[in-house]
């Protein structure tokens, strides 16, 4: 095994470097609890991998709330040291007790070291710190004692902490009393300290009678401990004698005497440590973020196809969704070719006639042309600042359903430190797209008025054709309707329907004939940018949480790496053989 503590060391090293990379990109918190404690227990896997023989060895107290631990360690040092209390779960973190002439490594249980001079004690100790107090004690000089927290106790952080110290350390002494030997918590430290081959030895407090340790004995025996050392301490009042060589002075001088003095977990202990680490973190984090990672790239492919153009238009299905939107709240209506045939059909055979053929139907000097141009139904213009913005809210709302209907991704949603306002863009900036747009038109149309009076006189009659359009006089007003009428008479809006009647004629007729080139090229260039931008938003919109989402995994190549190191480590350990 020696020979090969090194290069599982330096394994080791490989795979944590490359989970430290994963810092900031797990988004379920119960993967990330599972990380960081694989962590710390990576730490105290490598603090009994580094073990020499001249250490001293580290034994931890460890048994339910109100056991008396707090009272056996101030028993075993014969000082006031750790506080003890009627009071359920008094002792609050892990207390170290420590002869000067040692030195604890600063890392050891992977929290910060306080000391405590005498003056303050007894100490109580303190969630998430270790308290190290310095005694000059002779029973000291071969080992640290720690006392513990209660593997029972009130707060979750109780238990997390006995177990800590429980992996730290190299013997363990469990504390039991009559009420509490039967207890389920202590059954998962048990198995663990003789798969790690943990040196133990089992101490009933508060004794009463021989009857419960015998109980207790052979409880333990059928958990599998060959021929345990059971000492039991009686209760301060009662008359219980323990057995001879079992009592608390036994106990004290058994410590000090034999092997409980040193280290020596077994190396099978160790390999099982390695294994057990191994396990865990392809149970509990490969396997889980693998599935993530599908996750993620499924709902990429979502998004991804949410927002990309089909084969055949050049926009994505949202802006041919506000293209649908701009035609039904248009000023106009525009007659189908459907309509007019529907309607045709109902009148005479003759107007059927001119129906089908759109030209004549139109025709500058047909009058028959002017009788249907009653169909045409104005109504306001639309107000495409806020149909954009509502565009973009439903494109919003669509990519929450998406993100929402997964529960994994709508669980990191709801743990996400990420702020409202860096995942959402704010739906006004699409808004704004056509207020500077149709700015911009204003202004190219502001600098032709009446420079070019054919269009100027085009324009202003046009608009006059339009209830509430007759009012426009001023170029500044003028660009919305254009932008309206140019886009549907060259489909731009609308698909195929470009029968607009003003006036008898048709609008595509009408511009063609009297509008410039120009201005009507500079009309749909607006109308086009308008979409381009929009779409653009709505691709920055997918692409923020597309970045979000690949922010909850880890990425493919990082993960893949992982388990490759993970693979060479448990080759190495298959070269050593585990005893179990
Ligand atoms: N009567 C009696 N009380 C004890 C004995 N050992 C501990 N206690 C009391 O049990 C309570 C809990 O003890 P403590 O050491 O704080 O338990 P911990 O929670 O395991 O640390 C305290 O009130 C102690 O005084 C004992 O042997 N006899
Ligand atoms: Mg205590």
């Amino acid at each position: 095994m020696d020979n090969n503590i090194k290069s599982i060391l330096e394994r080791f090293d490989a795979l944590e470097g490359e989970l430290l990379s994963w810092q900031g990109r797990i988004g379920d918190p119960e993967i990330l609890s599972q990380l960081n404690r694989w962590h710390n227990d990576l730490g105290a896997l490598r603090f009994h991998l580094n073990r020499s023989t001249n250490d001293f060895g580290i034994m931890a107290l460890l048994g339910g709330t109100g056991t008396g631990k707090s009272t056996l360690t101030n028993r075993l040092l014969e000082i006031e040291g750790s506080a003890t209390s009627f009071r359920r779960t008094f002792t609050g973190g892990p207390i170290a007790f420590i002869h000067p002439t040692m030195n604890l490594p600063e890392s050891w249980l992977g929290l910060p070291h306080f000391d405590v001079s005498q003056e303050d004690l007894p100490v109580r100790g303190q969630s998430g710190s270790l308290m190290v107090v310095s005694l000059e004690n002779e029973w000291l000089s071969r080992r640290v004692l720690i006392d513990t927290p209660d593997v029972d106790g009130d707060a979750e952080t109780h238990y997390d902490q006995a177990e800590r110290v429980f992996r730290w350390s190299h013997s363990i002494i469990f504390l039991v009393t009559p009420e509490k030997y039967q207890m389920t918590e202590l059954i998962p430290f048990y198995r663990l300290a003789q798969r790690y081959e943990i040196p133990t030895i089992f101490v009933m407090n508060k004794c009463e009678g021989s009857d419960v340790v015998e109980d207790f004995r052979s409880q333990i025996e059928g958990r599998g401990f060959n021929e345990p050392h059971i000492y039991s301490i009686p209760r301060d009042d009662s008359t219980y004698e323990p057995p001879d060589d079992f009592g608390l002075t036994e106990l004290r001088n058994w410590i000090s005497e034999t092997q409980m003095l040193k280290i020596d977990n077994g190396t099978g202990g160790l390999a099982n440590r390695i294994q057990d680490s191994i396990l865990r973190l392809n149970d509990q984090i490969f396997v889980p973020l693998r599935n993530d990672l599908a996750t993620v790239e499924r709902l990429r492919e979502s998004l991804e196809s949410f927002v990309a153009p089909g084969p055949e238009v050049d926009v994505s299905g949202l802006t041919a969704e506000l293209q649908q939107k701009m035609q039904a709240k248009s000023i106009l209506y525009l007659m189908g070719p459907k309509r007019i045939l529907d309607r045709a059909k109902k009148i005479s055979s003759t107007v059927f006639n001119r129906v089908t053929s759109p030209r004549s139907w139109f025709g500058k000097d047909t009058q028959s042309g002017s009788q249907e141009g009653e169909t045409i139904e104005a109504q306001a213009l639309p107000d495409f600042h806020s149909m954009l913005v509502d565009q973009f809210q439903i494109g919003q709302s669509r990519i929450r359903d998406i993100l929402e209907g997964n529960d994994r991704a709508k669980s990191w949603l709801s743990h996400s430190q990420e702020t409202k306002e860096s995942l959402w863009i704010d739906p006004e900036r699409a808004g704004t797209i056509v207020d500077e747009e149709i700015e911009s038109l204003n202004h190219w149309l502001k600098e032709r008025w009446e420079t070019t009076p054919r269009d100027t006189k085009t324009i202003l009659n046009l608009l006059s054709h339009i209830p509430g359009g007759k009012k426009i006089v001023e170029w500044s007003e003028a660009s919305p309707y254009l932008l309206v009428l140019v886009a549907a008479s060259y489909s731009s809006f609308f698909g195929p329907i470009d029968l607009l009647v003003i006036g008898g004629y048709s609008l595509a007729t009408w511009l063609g004939e009297k509008l410039s080139n120009e201005v009507t090229h500079q009309v749909r260039r607006t109308n086009q940018t308008i979409y381009r931008r929009f779409e653009r938003l709505m691709k920055d919109q997918v692409a923020n949480q597309i970045h979000w989402l690949s922010q909850q995994v880890p990425s493919r190549g990082s993960i893949e790496n992982a388990e490759k190191e993970m693979n060479r480590l448990a080759d190495c350990l298959e070269s050593v053989g585990t005893d179990r």
